[in-house]
């Protein structure tokens, strides 16, 4: 059965790959799985037929026959546990691939994600100027020491996992920030994930969406 997921219809980064969806999509490349996608305007995922599916009215979901998911990390873990290719079949190298995925949303990725909502919404405001550099340095900090666990390593545990997947799209969140500069380890890790043939695949379909929506 093919899989349909989720994603805007006009997304808000403009085709960056900063949507979450681009984390389903490209675990679904990486394992060869065929997928569909419902695009959908901001106004229709704040309707009942999609909060059906998403109690919080995003993006993305996953349905496939009669299951429904919700929460990118939770679907990338669906389908790395369902198809070979992107967890170790042995059980604790298993267990420690699944960490990471966890490590990416629950400890790495807060910190940015706090970082950029106040950017985006306080920025004018007088306290940013105190506010502003401590959100960064809680990122730095992550980033330390994410960097000095992988160190001179190509992939966090071994062999390319969901783990990575997930935690090198958490760190192209900072694409624009600078913030990975310091971080030549990090820089060379997000680049080795961007260079996969499965990310460029769903970097390119997500992005056709784009391209369809604003007719350039
Ligand atoms: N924790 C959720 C976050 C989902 C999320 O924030 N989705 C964004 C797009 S990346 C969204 O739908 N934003 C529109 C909104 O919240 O109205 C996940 O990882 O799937």
């Amino acid at each position: 059965m093919t899989p349909i997921i989720t994603a805007f219809e006009a997304s808000p980064d403009r085709g960056k790959g900063q949507a979450r969806d681009m984390r389903v999509r490209w675990a679904l490349e990486e394992v060869g799985q065929p997928y569909e996608v419902r695009l959908l305007s901001f106004k229709a995922m704040k309707e009942p037929a999609h909060r059906a599916l998403h109690p919080f009215g995003q993006i993305p979901t996953y349905e496939e026959g009669e299951l429904a998911l919700f929460e990118s990390g939770a679907i990338v873990l669906h389908i790395a546990q369902h198809h070979a290719g992107l967890l170790p079949t042995e059980a604790v190298a298993r267990s420690r691939a699944i960490n990471w995925i966890f490590a990416a949303l629950s400890t790495v990725e807060p910190p940015i994600i706090e970082r950029e909502a106040a950017w985006f919404t306080e920025r004018d405001k007088p306290w940013y100027a105190e506010h502003g550099p401590m959100l960064d340095e809680r990122v730095r900090r992550r980033l330390g020491e994410l960097s000095a666990r992988l160190g001179e390593h190509d992939w966090l545990d071994g062999a390319f996992s969901a783990g990575d997947l997930t935690m090198v799209m958490v760190l192209r969140r900072l694409s624009s920030t600078g913030l990975l500069g310091a971080y030549p380890n990090l820089l060379a890790y997000v680049a080795r994930g961007e260079a996969r043939p499965a990310f460029q695949r769903a970097f390119a379909a997500q992005l056709a969406v784009f391209t369809a929506a604003s007719g350039t």
